[in-house]
């Protein structure tokens, strides 16, 4: 039965996908003896089990939602536009974690209304961690509250930075300087592979703070928000591209607590 979100409560409406995440995240922890794996875009890699979540996901959104629409990496890349309510689903952050078998890998969902988001979750199913965030709401690993205000533990503060690098191997200049610059500054940088479980550690007080030069709006669409909900900070060193809003925008996407927020943004560059 098509819910106008308006009346059900972003709450209810996680409350609705919550099974659905748990559901394909089965998907992820089977161990296929088999796992069709192909390149995408020339040097990215996307799996039958990408594939098959998306699938999943994609057709409990319609049947529930009908009116909304869905930006997906592996179905509907870009949109005309982003008003009303716009799904963003990514099948599987950490496709070449999950693909190598690393158990660091998340299905990542979230909902906008307007280009903005309004609920998001990120489901580790390897370690059984689920990160969820409503606007306005606050953020929650379990349905435990995370952020600023409920520290992992008292009077410690992670001295650890995250980053990732871009597929794209123009690019890869830059992502050398950008680390470089990140180990100057904090000495502790870790690359574990997954955007969005970046940004919920960054949210819950794991890391002090995230940066990734070249991420797409399904890799950050949820984590963001549960970074914010957090009670933390994020932005970009650069402006979305086109008709794209600001809290789908990855390019240089620097996430963090206060003080690393303020610190990563005065020493990353653009060149
Ligand atoms: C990945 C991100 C990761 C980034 C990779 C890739 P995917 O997303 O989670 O942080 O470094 O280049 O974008 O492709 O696994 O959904």
């Amino acid at each position: 039965m098509a819910t106008d979100p308006h009346s059900d409560t972003s709450t209810a409406i996680l409350a609705t996908i919550t099974p659905w995440l748990h559901e394909a995240g089965e998907l992820l922890t089977a161990k296929p003896k088999e796992l069709k794996i192909d390149v995408k875009n020339h040097d990215e890699l996307v799996t039958a089990t990408d594939l098959a979540v998306d699938r999943l996901l994609s057709g409990k959104i319609a049947a529930a939602y009908p009116e909304h629409r869905i930006l997906s990496e592996e179905s509907q890349t870009s949109l005309p536009d982003y008003g009303g309510y716009v799904w963003v689903l990514d099948p599987i952050d950490g496709t070449v974690n999950y693909a190598c078998g690393v158990p660091f890998s998340a299905i990542s969902i979230a909902l906008c209304r307007d280009g903005e988001a309004v609920l998001g979750a990120v489901y580790n199913p390897h370690l059984g961690h689920l990160y969820a965030a409503t606007k306005g709401g606050g953020a929650t690993l379990n349905g435990a509250a995370i952020g600023k205000d409920h520290p992992r533990r008292a009077g410690y503060t992670s001295p650890v930075v995250a980053t990732g690098f871009p597929y794209d191997s123009d690019k890869r200049d830059l992502a050398r300087r950008q680390l470089d610059r990140l180990l100057d500054e904090f000495g502790y940088v870790r690359r574990l592979g997954s955007a969005a479980l970046d940004l919920c550690l960054v949210a819950d007080g794991t890391f002090a703070g995230y940066y990734e030069i070249d991420l797409s709006p399904w890799d950050i669409a949820a984590g963001a928000l549960i970074v914010r909900e957090a009670g933390h900070q994020v932005g970009n060193l650069v402006a979305a591209p086109g008709n794209l809003p600001e809290e789908l925008n990855g390019k240089h996407l620097v996430a963090g607590h206060a003080e690393a927020y303020a610190t990563m943004r005065a020493i990353l560059k653009l060149d």
